[in-house]
């Protein structure tokens, strides 16, 4: 909506959330989860229904722009399959010296990174932590707390999502709670 060149917001980032009429949503259940959890065992037992995190994502240009930006927010939710804590599926960008910025805005989380060289380090996520994702890195979040994680990212229109990499090599190392510590196996 206009009145003279002066614009009206179309996207709101309130409440932890993306909101507005260009806002795209997904969701990703635990079914849609079956090869990143380690004890099979314990997954099988779990509702597959059970949402593991949602994104909202503010897209104003097509995918594959170069130049352009996108921007999104990720809830993840708490909770374990065995002793690893609930984390996103973790991708490369397909254009794969694209960079991206992560921050934390609510809960307790991890990212973990992981280089070519399958070098794996991790960062602590808390509210209001800022994060630099190099390009050529793999990287994934996971929720650390009891309560929900909230975090934004921040990537380039052009930088894809190569997932197929991480589904069929994994990361290096897992993120498991030994005697209540979060620690990188
Ligand atoms: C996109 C950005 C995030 C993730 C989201 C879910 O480049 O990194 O919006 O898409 O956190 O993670 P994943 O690994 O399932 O895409
Ligand atoms: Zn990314």
């Amino acid at each position: 909506m206009e009145t003279n060149n002066i614009y009206v917001p179309e996207v709101f980032f309130t409440n932890s959330c993306l909101t507005g009429r260009e806002v795209v949503k997904s969701t990703r259940l635990l079914g849609d989860l079956e090869d990143v959890f380690q004890d099979k065992e314990a997954f099988e037992l779990m509702n597959k229904d059970r949402i593991i995190y949602q994104v909202s994502s503010f897209l104003p240009v097509e995918e594959d722009t170069v130049g352009g930006l996108f921007m999104g927010i990720t809830t993840l939710y708490p909770g374990k399959v065995g002793q690893e804590f609930f984390m996103t599926k973790g991708h490369f960008h397909l254009n794969n010296d694209r960079a991206e910025f992560y921050w934390g805005i609510e809960g307790e989380g991890i990212l973990i990174l992981m280089n070519e060289q399958r070098k794996v380090w991790a960062e602590r996520m808390c509210p209001g932590s800022l994060h630099y994702i190099p390009g050529k890195v793999a990287h994934r979040v996971a929720n650390i707390g009891y309560q929900k994680l909230v975090f934004s990212a921040c990537w380039p229109s052009d930088a894809g999502h190569d997932y197929a990499t991480i589904a069929s090599e994994g990361f290096a190392r897992r993120l498991m709670d030994v005697n209540g510590v979060p620690t990188l196996l």
